[in-house]
């Protein structure tokens, strides 16, 4: 597999000397960086001198938290494919920020985080916000590096760039020493590399071929970063003309269509237990382009025991081949490379259609609105969002019990798109949302958030106002950390630790910005209320008050205790109302 580097990038003589924050500020825009994403210091301020000379070519936003700016960065490169640069500064800059280079790692996400580092001379003093990012970020981020001379700053730029894209996806982050900003120094500009990415092995493709030939049950699963949009029809028209189950892995919705008849849901955390059930009769698994994550194989149960079942795994870093599940073949393979070299394989009849039948039949069942108590059935607000949303919409997620909802009962079109942060990080979706809605301002970006996520980051709302975009932020307000709450009754029944919430009013709470705020307490409130927020045209929350007792699309609070061997408490089940009540009064200091 080899990349095809062309020697000697494209260099752009400059005439006359620069400062580093100026040449630093080129670089981006020579690597076509057209967003940075930030919260400024005074680490930076050659930087900031340096954007704001080129600021007709690259966007500068201004974040409210350094979390919501790195999030936003990484919405943006996941759903672009394309960096996204994203700054912060020193020690405390850093460390807010630094969740956001952990989900780019894990997401597989192209991002360059640059952080504004002490002067160089004054290194391991523990000068004023010092700290040492080589060492910090070792563990989160696919390259670490620090740029002390101004003069290599382009070249650093330009490889931070290919490793961010390059194989695996991931973050870069780069630390830029103070007086180096300032240098003036006379160096050319270097322009984008051209890197094809790595071919699939054709005798590897002719094997996944013969082995497909002799499958019975096989089972597709979608993941991974970066697939191109021709590369989604390519793997679509393969898949759709052998009539092979597809599954999505953990919160990559929409990678692909799921109206299709062979879209079965997705595997990853709060997946419909039957189809996981039946997933373990595939005897064929493609896996293209997914890792096999703890999330998506079930916490390493699906391939159980191991062997049992033949594995295809095309996936663009060897490293991750045979990781934990060894598999029957391995492909390394850029995946639009190999998406592009489906259509070349021979078309076949199909054998397994009524394997394929059965496993759609499982996420009809999963789709269809059940009864739940309570005045707002979550379930069919879902639905009726699914009917209300625009073809091209853009959803992001938070993470939480609240994100089963939008999963189970949202078959996502082919032009829809869905983020969410595949390391369960809280506090992504608002700041993805922004992130969205700035690298796509003429769509629709629809936000799914719990109560608690969204006091996390939720003030990422003032960006986007700021900015002049307007997201939809659903608010699924539960009155607790949920998903922990469920964990918690399941091990300890009836013991409620550290996990209840006092909220704040969410629709007032948008309104004091100057946005579009409703509260959704009734199943048939929804859909009036979302077209209200859309023809607002600003920002908006929508609060839906959900019933705290129904924890999950598939249990009740008394469910689990009941699970975890607790008994019932005498006289009739407890059946838990919807929450009427608002926060508790302050108290009075
Ligand atoms: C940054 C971060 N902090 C803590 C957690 C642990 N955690 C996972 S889900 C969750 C609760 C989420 O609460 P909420 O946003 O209200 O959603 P719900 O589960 O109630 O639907 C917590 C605390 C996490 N995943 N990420
Ligand atoms: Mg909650």
């Amino acid at each position: 597999m080899e990349l095809i580097k062309p020697r000697g990038a494209k260099l752009v003589p400059r005439s006359g000397g620069r400062s580093g924050g100026r040449v630093l500020a080129d670089a981006l825009v020579a690597q076509g960086i057209d967003h940075a994403f930030a919260v400024p210091g005074e680490s930076y301020l050659d930087v900031l001198d340096g954007l704001y000379a080129v600021s007709k070519k690259l966007q500068l936003i201004t974040c409210r938290f350094e979390a919501g700016a790195v999030n936003m960065a990484e919405a943006f490169g996941k759903l672009t494919g394309r960096p996204a640069a994203a700054f912060v500064t020193r020690g405390p800059g850093a460390c807010h920020g630094a969740i956001g280079v952990h989900t780019a790692m894990q997401d597989s996400t192209p991002l360059l985080l640059f952080v504004g580092q002490i002067p160089f001379e004054e290194t391991d003093r523990e000068s004023f916000q010092e700290v040492d990012y080589r060492r910090m970020f070792a563990p989160l981020a696919k390259w670490v590096t620090q740029i002390d001379d101004a003069a290599r700053i382009p070249e650093l730029v330009a490889h931070a760039v290919d490793v961010a894209t390059s194989g695996r996806p991931g973050p870069v982050v780069i630390a830029l020493s103070e007086e180096m900003q300032k240098h003036i120094v006379e160096v050319p500009d270097v322009g984008r590399a051209d890197i094809a990415g790595g071919l699939p092995d054709p005798a590897a493709l002719a094997r996944m071929q013969a082995m497909l030939a002799r499958a019975s049950r096989p089972l597709a699963i979608l993941g991974g970063s970066c697939w191109s949009e021709a590369a989604r029809t390519a793997v679509r028209e393969w898949l759709v003309a052998r009539d092979i189950p597809v599954a999505v892995s953990f919160r990559r919705h929409a990678l692909y269509d799921g109206t299709l008849a062979n879209f079965v849901g997705d595997l990853g955390v709060g997946s419909d237990p039957a189809l996981v059930t039946k997933a373990r009769e595939a005897d064929l698994i493609l896996a293209f382009g997914t890792r096999l994550s703890e999330a998506v194989t079930q916490g390493y149960t699906l391939f159980e025991p191991a062997g049992s079942v033949p594995i295809v795994h095309v996936y663009p870093d060897p490293a991750e081949l045979g990781r934990v599940f060894r598999p029957a073949l391995g492909i390394v393979a850029d995946m639009n490379a190999f998406a592009a070299a489906l259509p070349g394989l021979p078309a076949f009849a199909p054998r397994w259609s009524e394997w394929t039948a059965d496993l759609r039949a499982l996420r009809a069942a999963a789709v269809t609105v059940p009864e739940y108590a309570g005045a707002l059935n979550v379930a069919r607000a879902m639905h009726d969002l699914a009917g209300l949303l625009e073809p091209d919409a853009i959803l992001t997620s938070d993470a939480g019990n609240f994100a089963t909802w939008p999963a189970r009962f949202i078959n996502f079109s082919d032009g829809q798109r869905f983020i969410g942060p595949t390391n369960g990080a809280m506090g992504y979706g608002v700041p993805a949302a922004v992130g969205a809605k700035i690298a796509f301002p003429e769509r629709q970006v629809v936000c799914f958030v719990g109560d608690g996520g969204f006091l996390m980051t939720g003030q990422e709302i003032a960006t986007a106002f700021h900015h002049g975009v307007a997201p939809i932020i659903l608010v699924f307000n539960n009155q607790m950390y949920g998903t922990i709450r469920m964990y918690q009754e399941r091990a300890y029944p009836g013991r409620v630790s550290g996990t209840t919430l006092t909220n704040p009013d969410f629709a007032k709470f948008i309104e004091a910005f100057g946005g579009h705020g409703e509260v959704v307490a009734a199943t048939d409130e929804f859909a009036p209320a979302f077209r209200r927020a859309v023809e607002s045209g600003r920002p908006a929350v929508i609060e839906l008050r959900t019933n705290p007792e129904q924890i999950t699309s598939r249990a009740t609070i008394a469910q689990l205790r009941a699970g975890a061997g607790m008994k019932p408490a005498a006289g009739k089940a407890k059946r838990v109302a919807a929450p009427t009540v608002r926060a508790k009064p302050a108290k009075k200091r």
